[in-house]
Protein backbone atom coordinates (compact mmCIF):
# COMPACT_ATOMS: atom_id res chain seq x y z
CA UNK A 1 0.00 0.00 0.00
CA UNK A 2 1.22 3.27 -0.94
CA UNK A 3 0.50 6.95 -0.38
CA UNK A 4 1.03 9.92 -2.06
CA UNK A 5 1.27 13.08 0.14
CA UNK A 6 1.72 16.37 -2.03
CA UNK A 7 1.96 20.04 0.19
CA UNK A 8 4.02 22.33 1.58
CA UNK A 9 7.76 20.82 2.97
CA UNK A 10 6.62 21.95 6.63
CA UNK A 11 3.55 20.15 6.57
CA UNK A 12 4.78 17.05 5.02
CA UNK A 13 7.43 16.72 8.30
CA UNK A 14 4.21 16.56 10.79
CA UNK A 15 2.16 14.53 8.56
CA UNK A 16 4.60 12.16 7.44
CA UNK A 17 5.43 10.72 11.33
CA UNK A 18 1.79 11.10 12.19
CA UNK A 19 0.96 9.13 9.21
CA UNK A 20 3.83 6.37 10.29
CA UNK A 21 2.89 5.98 13.37
CA UNK A 22 -0.89 5.17 12.87
CA UNK A 23 -0.81 3.53 10.04
CA UNK A 24 2.47 1.60 10.43
CA UNK A 25 1.97 -0.49 6.96
CA UNK A 26 1.22 2.26 5.12
CA UNK A 27 4.34 3.19 2.75
CA UNK A 28 4.07 7.60 2.66
CA UNK A 29 5.84 8.84 -0.47
CA UNK A 30 6.04 12.57 -0.60
CA UNK A 31 5.04 14.34 -3.99
CA UNK A 32 7.18 15.25 -6.12
CA UNK A 33 8.99 11.57 -5.45
CA UNK A 34 5.93 9.12 -6.08
CA UNK A 35 8.35 5.86 -7.78
CA UNK A 36 5.57 4.31 -9.58
CA UNK A 37 2.51 5.86 -10.18
CA UNK A 38 -0.01 2.35 -10.28
CA UNK A 39 1.17 1.65 -6.58
CA UNK A 40 -0.28 5.04 -5.26
CA UNK A 41 -4.17 4.05 -3.64
CA UNK A 42 -4.47 6.99 -0.87
CA UNK A 43 -3.36 10.68 -2.21
CA UNK A 44 -3.36 13.34 0.87
CA UNK A 45 -3.69 16.49 -1.09
CA UNK A 46 -4.24 20.02 -1.35
CA UNK A 47 -4.41 22.30 -4.44
CA UNK A 48 -2.46 19.26 -6.75
CA UNK A 49 -1.88 20.66 -10.48
CA UNK A 50 -4.97 19.51 -13.01
CA UNK A 51 -4.47 16.24 -14.23
CA UNK A 52 -2.58 14.86 -11.78
CA UNK A 53 -4.77 12.98 -9.93
CA UNK A 54 -5.62 10.98 -13.23
CA UNK A 55 -2.52 9.19 -13.50
CA UNK A 56 -2.93 6.85 -11.00
CA UNK A 57 -4.59 3.85 -11.95
CA UNK A 58 -5.03 2.39 -8.88
CA UNK A 59 -6.23 4.96 -6.84
CA UNK A 60 -9.12 3.87 -3.71
CA UNK A 61 -9.71 7.64 -2.24
CA UNK A 62 -8.73 10.90 -2.70
CA UNK A 63 -8.35 12.42 0.43
CA UNK A 64 -8.46 16.72 0.54
CA UNK A 65 -6.35 18.25 3.54
CA UNK A 66 -8.97 21.42 3.96
CA UNK A 67 -12.74 20.92 4.41
CA UNK A 68 -13.36 23.23 1.03
CA UNK A 69 -12.84 20.92 -2.07
CA UNK A 70 -13.33 23.62 -4.79
CA UNK A 71 -9.61 22.77 -5.54
CA UNK A 72 -10.40 19.59 -6.79
CA UNK A 73 -14.25 20.13 -8.26
CA UNK A 74 -12.12 22.33 -10.47
CA UNK A 75 -10.04 19.77 -12.23
CA UNK A 76 -11.50 18.36 -15.12
CA UNK A 77 -9.11 15.23 -15.29
CA UNK A 78 -10.47 14.00 -11.37
CA UNK A 79 -11.25 10.21 -11.73
CA UNK A 80 -15.53 10.21 -11.50
CA UNK A 81 -15.43 6.92 -9.78
CA UNK A 82 -12.82 7.17 -7.15
CA UNK A 83 -14.66 8.63 -3.77
CA UNK A 84 -13.18 11.87 -2.65
CA UNK A 85 -13.32 12.47 1.59
CA UNK A 86 -13.00 16.61 2.48
CA UNK A 87 -11.35 16.83 5.77
CA UNK A 88 -13.54 16.77 8.97
CA UNK A 89 -11.34 16.99 12.23
CA UNK A 90 -11.88 18.90 16.15
CA UNK A 91 -8.78 20.68 15.04
CA UNK A 92 -9.81 22.41 12.12
CA UNK A 93 -13.18 22.99 13.60
CA UNK A 94 -11.99 24.39 16.91
CA UNK A 95 -9.65 26.80 14.84
CA UNK A 96 -12.57 28.06 12.71
CA UNK A 97 -14.58 28.94 15.43
CA UNK A 98 -11.61 30.63 17.64
CA UNK A 99 -11.27 32.86 14.25
CA UNK A 100 -15.20 33.30 13.80
CA UNK A 101 -15.66 34.01 17.42
CA UNK A 102 -13.21 36.71 17.52
CA UNK A 103 -14.01 38.67 14.70
CA UNK A 104 -17.79 38.62 15.81
CA UNK A 105 -16.78 39.98 18.89
CA UNK A 106 -14.00 42.54 16.88
CA UNK A 107 -17.07 43.99 15.14
CA UNK A 108 -19.27 43.71 18.17
CA UNK A 109 -17.24 45.35 20.47
CA UNK A 110 -16.22 48.45 18.04
CA UNK A 111 -12.29 47.26 18.13
CA UNK A 112 -11.70 49.09 14.86
CA UNK A 113 -13.00 52.81 15.83
CA UNK A 114 -11.16 52.24 19.14
CA UNK A 115 -8.07 51.54 17.56
CA UNK A 116 -8.49 54.74 14.71
CA UNK A 117 -9.38 56.22 18.07
CA UNK A 118 -6.00 55.54 19.85
CA UNK A 119 -3.84 56.35 16.91
CA UNK A 120 -4.94 59.91 17.29
CA UNK A 121 -4.95 59.60 21.19
CA UNK A 122 -8.98 60.09 21.62
CA UNK A 123 -10.53 59.00 24.80
CA UNK A 124 -14.27 58.59 23.68
CA UNK A 125 -16.27 56.27 24.97
CA UNK A 126 -18.64 55.07 21.85
CA UNK A 127 -22.45 53.23 22.35
CA UNK A 128 -22.09 49.86 23.98
CA UNK A 129 -24.73 47.34 22.80
CA UNK A 130 -25.36 44.12 24.90
CA UNK A 131 -24.37 41.01 23.38
CA UNK A 132 -27.92 39.16 23.09
CA UNK A 133 -29.05 42.47 20.80
CA UNK A 134 -26.44 42.05 18.42
CA UNK A 135 -27.57 39.96 15.44
CA UNK A 136 -25.15 37.01 14.37
CA UNK A 137 -25.92 35.55 10.88
CA UNK A 138 -23.87 32.31 10.20
CA UNK A 139 -24.11 31.49 6.00
CA UNK A 140 -23.51 27.69 6.38
CA UNK A 141 -24.46 25.22 9.08
CA UNK A 142 -22.59 22.62 8.65
CA UNK A 143 -19.67 21.26 10.37
CA UNK A 144 -17.70 24.46 10.84
CA UNK A 145 -20.49 26.92 11.00
CA UNK A 146 -23.07 24.75 13.52
CA UNK A 147 -19.84 24.71 16.00
CA UNK A 148 -19.31 28.43 15.43
CA UNK A 149 -23.15 29.41 15.93
CA UNK A 150 -23.08 27.56 18.99
CA UNK A 151 -20.19 29.05 20.56
CA UNK A 152 -21.51 32.59 19.60
CA UNK A 153 -24.75 31.53 21.36
CA UNK A 154 -23.01 30.51 24.40
CA UNK A 155 -21.91 34.21 24.44
CA UNK A 156 -25.50 35.24 24.70
CA UNK A 157 -25.09 36.88 21.27
CA UNK A 158 -28.49 36.84 19.31
CA UNK A 159 -27.45 34.18 16.55
CA UNK A 160 -29.07 32.73 13.35
CA UNK A 161 -27.87 30.36 10.45
CA UNK A 162 -28.54 29.42 7.23
CA UNK A 163 -28.18 26.56 4.93
CA UNK A 164 -29.63 24.61 1.78
CA UNK A 165 -32.00 22.42 3.73
CA UNK A 166 -33.72 23.03 7.05
CA UNK A 167 -32.17 22.61 10.34
CA UNK A 168 -32.88 22.46 14.22
CA UNK A 169 -29.87 24.06 16.42
CA UNK A 170 -30.61 24.46 20.23
CA UNK A 171 -30.87 28.43 20.63
CA UNK A 172 -29.95 29.08 16.85
CA UNK A 173 -32.85 31.02 14.94
CA UNK A 174 -32.42 28.67 11.22
CA UNK A 175 -33.22 29.69 7.63
CA UNK A 176 -32.64 27.87 4.75
CA UNK A 177 -33.11 27.91 1.07
CA UNK A 178 -33.67 31.16 -1.25
CA UNK A 179 -36.58 31.53 0.45
CA UNK A 180 -35.34 31.70 3.72
CA UNK A 181 -32.14 34.12 2.56
CA UNK A 182 -34.01 37.67 2.67
CA UNK A 183 -35.47 37.56 6.35
CA UNK A 184 -32.19 36.23 7.17
CA UNK A 185 -30.26 38.70 6.36
CA UNK A 186 -32.64 41.95 6.85
CA UNK A 187 -31.87 40.06 11.01
CA UNK A 188 -28.17 39.99 10.25
CA UNK A 189 -25.60 43.07 11.73
CA UNK A 190 -22.78 40.38 11.69
CA UNK A 191 -22.87 38.31 8.65
CA UNK A 192 -20.12 35.21 8.62
CA UNK A 193 -19.92 33.34 5.10
CA UNK A 194 -18.80 29.66 6.16
CA UNK A 195 -20.89 27.92 2.96
CA UNK A 196 -18.84 26.05 0.28
CA UNK A 197 -18.00 27.38 -3.12
CA UNK A 198 -20.28 26.39 -5.36
CA UNK A 199 -22.00 27.08 -8.85
CA UNK A 200 -24.97 28.53 -6.52
CA UNK A 201 -22.96 30.10 -3.51
CA UNK A 202 -20.14 31.76 -5.64
CA UNK A 203 -20.37 35.77 -5.29
CA UNK A 204 -23.09 35.51 -2.98
CA UNK A 205 -21.42 38.32 -1.04
CA UNK A 206 -22.72 40.81 -3.34
CA UNK A 207 -24.26 44.30 -4.17
CA UNK A 208 -27.91 42.82 -3.73
CA UNK A 209 -26.79 40.81 -0.67
CA UNK A 210 -25.75 43.89 0.96
CA UNK A 211 -28.47 45.80 0.96
CA UNK A 212 -30.48 43.84 2.44
CA UNK A 213 -28.23 43.45 5.56
CA UNK A 214 -29.69 46.39 8.20
CA UNK A 215 -27.34 49.50 7.42
CA UNK A 216 -23.71 49.46 9.11
CA UNK A 217 -23.55 45.65 9.24
CA UNK A 218 -19.71 44.19 9.34
CA UNK A 219 -18.56 41.06 6.96
CA UNK A 220 -16.87 38.17 8.10
CA UNK A 221 -15.91 35.72 5.12
CA UNK A 222 -14.03 33.04 5.95
CA UNK A 223 -15.35 30.75 3.26
CA UNK A 224 -14.19 31.14 -0.11
CA UNK A 225 -12.57 34.01 -1.96
CA UNK A 226 -14.71 33.34 -4.70
CA UNK A 227 -18.17 33.77 -2.48
CA UNK A 228 -17.16 37.72 -2.68
CA UNK A 229 -17.56 40.13 -5.31
CA UNK A 230 -14.45 42.60 -4.26
CA UNK A 231 -15.77 45.96 -6.40
CA UNK A 232 -19.13 45.47 -4.32
CA UNK A 233 -17.85 45.05 -1.25
CA UNK A 234 -15.62 48.14 -1.75
CA UNK A 235 -18.80 50.95 -2.74
CA UNK A 236 -20.68 48.96 0.51
CA UNK A 237 -17.46 50.19 2.59
CA UNK A 238 -17.87 53.31 0.54
CA UNK A 239 -20.76 53.98 0.94
CA UNK A 240 -20.78 53.22 4.54
CA UNK A 241 -23.62 50.86 4.17
CA UNK A 242 -21.28 48.48 5.30
CA UNK A 243 -19.09 48.98 8.20
CA UNK A 244 -16.32 47.19 8.12
CA UNK A 245 -15.19 43.62 7.14
CA UNK A 246 -12.96 41.25 8.21
CA UNK A 247 -11.69 38.90 5.05
CA UNK A 248 -9.41 35.82 5.37
CA UNK A 249 -9.72 34.62 1.59
CA UNK A 250 -9.19 36.19 -1.73
CA UNK A 251 -10.06 35.90 -5.22
CA UNK A 252 -5.97 35.83 -5.46
CA UNK A 253 -4.29 34.13 -3.26
CA UNK A 254 -2.10 35.32 -2.13
CA UNK A 255 -3.62 38.94 -2.20
CA UNK A 256 -1.80 40.82 -4.39
CA UNK A 257 0.24 44.04 -3.45
CA UNK A 258 -1.38 46.85 -4.40
CA UNK A 259 -4.82 45.61 -3.76
CA UNK A 260 -7.16 48.09 -2.08
CA UNK A 261 -7.96 45.36 0.62
CA UNK A 262 -4.26 45.66 1.97
CA UNK A 263 -4.77 49.21 3.15
CA UNK A 264 -8.44 49.82 3.63
CA UNK A 265 -9.41 51.68 7.09
CA UNK A 266 -12.39 49.46 7.33
CA UNK A 267 -10.91 46.10 6.60
CA UNK A 268 -9.11 43.13 8.41
CA UNK A 269 -6.95 41.13 5.97
CA UNK A 270 -5.77 37.74 7.25
CA UNK A 271 -3.86 35.11 5.11
CA UNK A 272 -6.24 32.45 4.72
CA UNK A 273 -5.91 31.09 8.28
CA UNK A 274 -8.86 31.16 9.57
CA UNK A 275 -8.28 27.86 10.30
CA UNK A 276 -5.75 25.22 9.56
CA UNK A 277 -5.98 20.90 8.99
CA UNK A 278 -3.90 19.56 12.63
CA UNK A 279 -2.09 16.83 11.31
CA UNK A 280 -2.16 15.10 15.20
CA UNK A 281 -5.67 15.20 15.42
CA UNK A 282 -7.04 14.97 11.45
CA UNK A 283 -4.77 11.44 11.54
CA UNK A 284 -7.51 9.82 13.71
CA UNK A 285 -10.41 10.80 10.50
CA UNK A 286 -7.49 10.16 7.83
CA UNK A 287 -7.17 6.43 9.32
CA UNK A 288 -10.31 5.67 10.56
CA UNK A 289 -11.59 6.04 6.68
CA UNK A 290 -8.40 4.02 5.26
CA UNK A 291 -9.69 1.27 7.58
CA UNK A 292 -12.90 1.33 6.55
CA UNK A 293 -12.28 1.23 2.96
CA UNK A 294 -9.64 -1.94 3.54
CA UNK A 295 -12.50 -3.23 5.36
CA UNK A 296 -15.24 -2.61 2.57
CA UNK A 297 -17.16 -0.47 4.49
CA UNK A 298 -18.38 3.07 2.99
CA UNK A 299 -16.57 6.26 4.01
CA UNK A 300 -17.21 8.77 6.13
CA UNK A 301 -17.76 12.37 4.89
CA UNK A 302 -17.59 11.63 1.46
CA UNK A 303 -17.95 14.88 -1.35
CA UNK A 304 -20.97 14.69 -3.15
CA UNK A 305 -20.24 16.37 -6.46
CA UNK A 306 -24.04 16.67 -7.33
CA UNK A 307 -24.59 19.33 -5.01
CA UNK A 308 -20.94 20.74 -5.07
CA UNK A 309 -19.73 19.68 -1.57
P1 LIG B 1 -20.07 21.55 5.36
O1 LIG B 1 -20.23 20.84 4.06
O2 LIG B 1 -20.07 20.76 6.62
O3 LIG B 1 -21.21 22.65 5.52
C1 LIG B 1 -21.61 23.47 4.46
C2 LIG B 1 -22.84 24.25 4.88
O4 LIG B 1 -23.17 25.16 3.83
C3 LIG B 1 -24.06 23.33 5.08
O5 LIG B 1 -24.85 23.79 6.15
C4 LIG B 1 -24.82 23.49 3.75
O6 LIG B 1 -26.21 23.30 3.86
C5 LIG B 1 -24.53 24.96 3.47
N1 LIG B 1 -24.73 25.25 2.05
C6 LIG B 1 -24.12 24.69 0.98
N2 LIG B 1 -24.62 25.19 -0.16
C7 LIG B 1 -25.59 26.06 0.20
C8 LIG B 1 -26.50 26.87 -0.52
N3 LIG B 1 -26.52 26.89 -1.85
N4 LIG B 1 -27.37 27.63 0.18
C9 LIG B 1 -27.38 27.60 1.53
N5 LIG B 1 -26.54 26.86 2.29
C10 LIG B 1 -25.66 26.10 1.62
O7 LIG B 1 -18.74 22.42 5.23
P2 LIG B 1 -17.76 22.91 6.40
O8 LIG B 1 -18.57 23.57 7.43
O9 LIG B 1 -16.86 21.81 6.80
O10 LIG B 1 -16.85 23.97 5.59
C11 LIG B 1 -17.43 25.11 5.00
C12 LIG B 1 -16.40 25.86 4.16
O11 LIG B 1 -15.49 26.56 4.98
C13 LIG B 1 -15.50 25.00 3.28
O12 LIG B 1 -16.14 24.58 2.12
C14 LIG B 1 -14.35 25.95 2.99
O13 LIG B 1 -14.62 26.69 1.82
C15 LIG B 1 -14.35 26.90 4.19
N6 LIG B 1 -13.14 26.73 5.00
C16 LIG B 1 -12.28 27.79 5.11
C17 LIG B 1 -11.17 27.70 5.89
C18 LIG B 1 -10.28 28.87 6.07
O14 LIG B 1 -9.21 28.73 6.66
N7 LIG B 1 -10.65 30.05 5.60
C19 LIG B 1 -10.83 26.47 6.62
C20 LIG B 1 -11.81 25.43 6.46
C21 LIG B 1 -12.91 25.56 5.66
P3 LIG B 1 -26.80 21.85 4.27
O15 LIG B 1 -26.50 21.73 5.75
O16 LIG B 1 -28.25 21.98 4.01
O17 LIG B 1 -26.09 20.83 3.44
C1 LIG C 1 -10.08 24.35 4.05
C2 LIG C 1 -9.20 25.51 4.08
O1 LIG C 1 -10.96 24.27 3.19
O2 LIG C 1 -8.18 25.48 4.80
O3 LIG C 1 -9.92 23.47 4.92
O4 LIG C 1 -9.49 26.51 3.41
Amino acid sequence: MALLFKSDADRAELWVPAIRARLPEMEVRVWPDLGDPDEIEYTLIWKPPAGLLAGFKNLKAIFSLGAGIDHLASDPKLPPQVPVVRMVERGLTSGMTEYVVMQTLFHHRRMLDYRDQQACETWKILPFVPAWKRRVGIMGLGVLGSDAAEKLATLRLDVAGWSRSPKALDGIDCYHGSEGLEDFLARTEILVCLVPLTDETRGILNADTFAKLPAGACIINAGRGGHLVEEDLLAALESGHIDSASLDVFHDEPLPAGHPFWQHPRVVVTPHVASITVPETAIESLAANVERMEAGLPLENVVDFKRGY
